[in-house]
């Protein structure tokens, strides 16, 4: 470190020299993020040095972050959901699982989970931090979960189920009802992965089912940051009862709350009051204009690319697309010289678009054309 103090237009000429090197939204078709939106911004900066890690010092902004939990558990069929605002999906799902080996007492070194071939990398995270086995359970020919594979993998030693209520290559949705049953017939603790899918199949024309009107499952990851169009860091964990979140529950006597349940001890109530605002400002209304449009241009994407002979993996279900392209990983590279982000899949291996709200017909346009270049 310097010294003495450097100017500060000096540290912002530097700052934003760094952030122009920083690609574009307009040009990334391979982020499940997006630019939030602005009223979320306005929420962030208001809440900037709120600490909800010590909830009585801000007992304002622990009561925005019980409305947000509150307006989203009305959106997954239960208004009286618990939960708390996370960092994101990765967190939100090492939590569910540390409270499903909290529930069953078990040795956590002979205890395991089964998961769908599908499930986002975080479970690997989780199992590696929580010390249980992951077991991945292979899908069916539309690449969803299979319940039959899943009730295969299931042991003495199992302690909870996972689904995916929009994979992350795929965008795909589980048949959670039949893993609903599964998981009541095995008395297994069920939890949802819905990070991308959350704010996206309640706003579909024919919403699939996979929140908590499902019996069985206990809790869901749904993210603020992804279709929510919060800001980051903003994610999701509800659970059904008030007791399972209790079950994380650790003494910290020396804070005004005595007891923390969240992963991250400090954290920002910029992302509960971002994502309350959001949710406020657009209403059901606001999401599913912002849903309906996602889905127009994802078949608009997924016809053109048709038209130049790329076969699409499955009919797309949410707004991701995924394609066959003879060498995916090579195409991928080469539209990123021209500037253009795409990401690629690996069972199977495919092109693959996520047709973010910034991702407009524009946008659309001029990737399909520079795509026809570097075919
Ligand atoms: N669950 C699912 C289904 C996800 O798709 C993701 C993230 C997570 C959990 C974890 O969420 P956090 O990243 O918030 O912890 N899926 C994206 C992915 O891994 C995240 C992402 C977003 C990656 C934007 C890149 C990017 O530019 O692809």
């Amino acid at each position: 470190m310097r010294e003495t103090g450097a100017g500060e237009e000096d540290i912002f000429a530097e700052l934003c020299e760094a952030r122009r090197r920083d690609v574009p939204y307009g040009r990334v078709l391979s982020s499940m993020c997006t630019n939030p939106h602005p009223v979320a911004i306005r929420a962030h900066q208001e809440f900037v040095n709120t600490n909800l890690g010590d909830p009585k010092l801000f007992p304002g902004t622990a009561a925005i972050e019980r409305r947000c939990i509150g307006l989203i558990g009305e959106l997954l069929h239960l208004p009286d959901a618990t939960g708390y605002i996370s960092t994101g999906g990765t967190e939100s799902n090492i939590q569910a699982l540390r409270t499903a080996i909290q529930l069953k007492h078990t040795d956590r070194h002979r205890a395991n989970i089964v998961v769908p071939e599908s499930a986002h990398y975080s479970f690997e995270k989780a199992s590696q931090m929580l010390g249980i086995a992951i077991r991945r359970a292979p899908l069916d020919d539309l690449l969803r979960a299979d319940p039959s594979e899943m009730a295969a993998l299931i042991d003495e030693d199992t302690i909870a189920l996972v689904a995916v209520a929009g994979t992350t290559e795929f965008g795909q949705i589980d048949p959670i009802e039949e893993i609903g049953k599964l998981a009541q017939e095995q008395a297994l603790y069920l939890h949802v992965d819905a990070a991308f899918g959350g704010f996206v199949i309640p706003f579909m024309e024919k919403p699939a089912k996979f929140d908590f009107e499902v019996p069985g499952v206990q809790s869901i990851t749904i993210d603020p940051h992804k279709m929510g169009l919060s800001t980051i860091p903003s994610g999701g964990l509800l659970y059904r009862s008030e007791s399972l979140l209790k079950l994380l529950e650790i003494n910290a006597q020396y804070l005004t709350s005595m007891v923390q349940t969240s992963l991250a001890g400090t954290r920002s109530g910029a992302s509960a009051a971002s994502a309350y605002a959001v949710m406020q400002y657009l209403g059901r209304e606001g999401y599913r204009q912002i849903v309906a449009t996602c889905m127009k241009n994802t078949r608009s994407l997924q016809e053109q690319l048709e038209d130049l002979g790329m076969e699409p993996v499955i009919e797309p279900v949410m707004n991701i697309v995924t394609v066959g392209a003879g060498d995916p990983v090579g195409l991928r590279k080469r539209l990123a010289e021209k500037n253009w982000y795409v990401s690629t899949t690996v069972h199977p291996c495919a092109l693959r678009m996520v047709v973010m709200p910034h991702v407009t017909e524009e946008v659309i346009g001029a990737f399909v054309t520079d795509l026809k270049k570097v075919l």
